[in-house]
């Protein structure tokens, strides 16, 4: 347990100056709550961070989030808000859509939700009437809470039905979706996922939506840098709406975004979200947003995605190497799902979880397909490599990584094996700073 240090000791020398004075300035106040946010930043820098759904963003994003833009409240749209002071934020607003926009290359854009899981249920509220059917891929097999789950808004107020993944080869089955879509008259298909390494084919799911009348929605929360770059397809012109995260791929601050190419259904998205179902945007959030896809847009970004579906690539083929399957045989995105039993057959997630944040690696068990583990114990990793790109790590680093993964769960977390690796992430991780 750390205890209160002065001031200045508390921030780590390997933050950008901001952050610096961020932290002395909330010390100053309030040391308790600087101390916590002092060693986050410290373990961030010092650890290799490998959950497919974070990111580390730039520090003007990470500004624009912590800014006065907070103080505000913006009920509405630009140009038609509930409340005065709002003239700025209304540019702001307004910069985040098009951008979004020309991101996307698609007509509208709402950057109000608060989260990935709020875009869902505004997207749902404008599509669906409660009791309509809706059919998705579970989250056992790489879906998300939000597409159905039953304590889940969507498992409550919706009636779900499922496809899987083909049990033989782990991938979309286009052909069976279509006959579980015949027989069950969904309104709303979802595709997207929380833990696919695979490429999605979005015209195929929009001639199934087609043939049985129904809505199509993409959440593509996970792979929506790659989409915004063209290193992954897009979603557009095949999708009715599109929802997604911004804090993942898109490499921006923790939020939603709503995307679609229909005036109708955009106008309705737009009551859904407010005063549906969220109340005052997070101002300071639109902000990080606006400051995030203005980042996107920048050839810099392309060549950063395209290096992140490299880095995935490179990371696979180690693990292959080192004995680990993978779920579908590989990966075309920024993650890939590993099935821990090839190598241990008493391996499970949550062990390699724990042995592996104790030498500097985090990760997130998961289940995977079929998988005869409960959830919290699960036979699966999910890997990804977009943080990891983002501190500038490249083909030649994923062997490191892959080495100090084996090595841990080789020595089924053995003490000293883990702290030997953790001095060694450590001195690496002194390489690659935190982006500055
Ligand atoms: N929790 C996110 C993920 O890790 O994929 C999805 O919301």
């Amino acid at each position: 347990m750390t205890t209160a240090a002065a001031p200045s000791a508390l921030a780590p020398a390997s933050l950008d100056p901001m952050s610096r004075e961020l932290v002395e300035l909330v010390a100053a106040q309030d040391p308790e709550v600087a101390c916590f946010m002092a060693q986050e930043a410290e373990r961030q820098a010092t650890t290799l961070e490998l959950i497919a759904s974070e990111n580390h963003v730039t520090p003007a994003v990470m500004h624009a989030a912590g800014s006065w833009l907070t103080n505000k409240y913006a009920e509405g749209y630009p140009g038609k808000r509930y409340y005065g002071g709002c003239e700025f934020h209304d540019r702001i607003e307004d910069i985040a859509r098009e951008r979004a926009k020309q991101l996307f290359k698609c007509g509208f854009a709402n950057v109000q939700p608060h989260c990935g899981a709020n875009a869902n249920i505004a997207a749902f509220m404008a599509l669906l009437d409660p009791g309509d059917t809706v059919l998705s891929l579970p989250i056992k097999s790489g879906g998300h809470l939000s597409h159905g789950l039953k304590p889940n808004f969507s498992g409550t107020f919706y009636r779900i039905a499922e496809y899987g993944l083909d049990p033989k080869t782990e991938l979309l089955d286009y052909e069976e979706i279509a006959r579980i879509a015949g027989e069950t008259k969904p309104k709303l298909i979802i595709c997207g996922y929380s833990a696919y390494p695979r490429t999605i084919d979005f015209a195929r799911f929009r001639a199934i939506a087609d043939s049985v009348g129904a809505f199509l929605m993409a959440d593509i929360a996970h792979i929506a840098g790659l989409v915004a770059t063209g290193v992954h397809p897009s979603p557009f012109p095949h999708a009715h709406v599109v929802t997604t995260t911004t804090h993942k791929t898109l490499r921006g601050p923790r939020g939603g975004l709503i995307l679609s190419d229909d005036p109708e259904i955009a106008t309705k998205v737009d009551r859904k979200v407010f005063p549906g179902s969220q109340g005052g945007p997070l101002m300071h959030i639109i902000a990080a947003k606006a400051l995030a896809f203005g980042e996107a847009l920048k050839p810099e970004f392309t060549a950063y995605s395209r290096q992140v579906v490299a880095n995935a690539r490179a990371l696979a083929a180690e693990l292959v190497k080192r004995s680990y399957r993978l779920c579908s045989g590989g990966t075309d995105n920024h993650l890939m799902l590993v099935d821990l039993r090839t190598r241990d057959a008493d391996l499970t997630g949550a062990d390699a979880e724990k042995w592996l944040e104790s030498a500097g690696i985090i990760v997130n068990k998961n289940g995977i397909p079929n998988d005869p583990r409960p959830p919290m114990v699960t036979s699966g990793l999910r890997l990804g490599t977009p943080a990891l790109t983002s501190r500038g790590l490249r083909e030649a680093e994923m062997a490191n990584v892959a080495g100090w993964l084996d090595r841990v769960m080789g020595a089924k977390g053995a003490a000293a094996e883990c702290a030997a690796v953790r001095s060694e992430i450590r001195a690496f991780c002194g390489r690659f700073p935190m982006p500055h």
